[in-house]
């Protein structure tokens, strides 16, 4: 079988608005009531079919609070699509969404897709913002724009679908180049997921110890598509110690 293509998918947006949720109804089907703080990036993966063609998406979910900008920041180079959610409720996460929107051009790819999402439709009785409005602030800054309701899956499916069908559009006409590099962080970022599961509880404090310590000779190299594997490498290392 021919092996599927990968696109990297990195979600922004305020704390709170619904990125996980909206992750992991598109990836396992499951919707969470409580608001489980991403502490900085998720990963999970999900292949879909575009034009008869097996895509593997890899999602790297990134924690919404100011704190961890600096990790998440790390996230846009490497993704095919970047996708900024806001709040339908909650005004001021809309309104933030033009800073994360300049942040997420200065840092990401040329030939990069942009979606935006205005998630928890279903609670439409308390909109604060219109469907008008988020469509016209997305048709003006050429963004992908869909209404979703992590809870009750609508158009969930369609928005990571409708970005993938753009980006692959892009690829065929030659618009965006998807080199060796990308895909191989794509790859990581699946290790780096599946990594998280073998470590199960416990993985993300020593995982972000790790992180700070080795930040600066990451950046000092220049290789963020290494420095995950550098953490989880410095993190499994650390377990070793532990288990000894
Ligand atoms: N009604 C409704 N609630 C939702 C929806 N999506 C998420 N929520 C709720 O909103 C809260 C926050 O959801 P999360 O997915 O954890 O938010 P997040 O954006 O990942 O937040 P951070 O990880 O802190 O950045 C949870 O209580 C969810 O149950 C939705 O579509 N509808
Ligand atoms: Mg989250």
């Amino acid at each position: 079988m021919q092996s599927a293509r990968r696109f990297t998918y990195t979600i922004v947006g305020d704390a709170g608005v619904g990125k996980t949720c909206l992750e992991r109804q598109f990836t396992s089907r499951t919707f969470q009531e409580v608001h489980d703080l991403t502490i900085g990036v998720e990963f999970s993966t999900r292949t879909i079919n575009v034009d008869d063609k097996r895509i593997k998406l890899d999602i790297c979910d990134t924690a919404g609070h100011e704190a961890f900008v600096p990790i998440t920041k790390q996230f846009y180079c490497g993704a095919a699509c970047i996708i900024l959610v806001y709040d339908i409720t909650r005004r001021e996460t809309f309104d933030h969404i033009a800073i994360l929107l300049e942040r997420a051009r200065e840092l990401s790819r040329a030939g990069v897709t942009l979606a935006l999402i205005g998630n928890k439709c279903d609670l439409s009785h308390m909109r604060a913002v219109s469907y008008e409005e988020g469509r016209e602030f997305a048709k003006r800054h050429d963004l992908v724009f869909m209404e979703t309701s992590a809870k009750t899956t609508q158009n969930v499916d369609e928005a990571f679908i409708l970005a993938a069908e753009r980006i692959y559009k892009k690829v065929q006409v030659g618009v965006l180049d998807l080199p060796e590099k990308v895909c191989l962080s794509a790859c990581l970022v699946q290790y780096a997921g599946k990594a998280k599961d073998w470590l199960s509880t416990g993985w993300q404090p020593t995982y972000f110890a790790s992180l700070s310590k080795l930040r600066n000779l990451w950046q000092a190299l220049e290789l963020s598509n290494l420095g995950m594997p550098i953490c989880w490498i410095a993190n499994f290392w650390h377990k070793m110690g532990r288990w000894k």
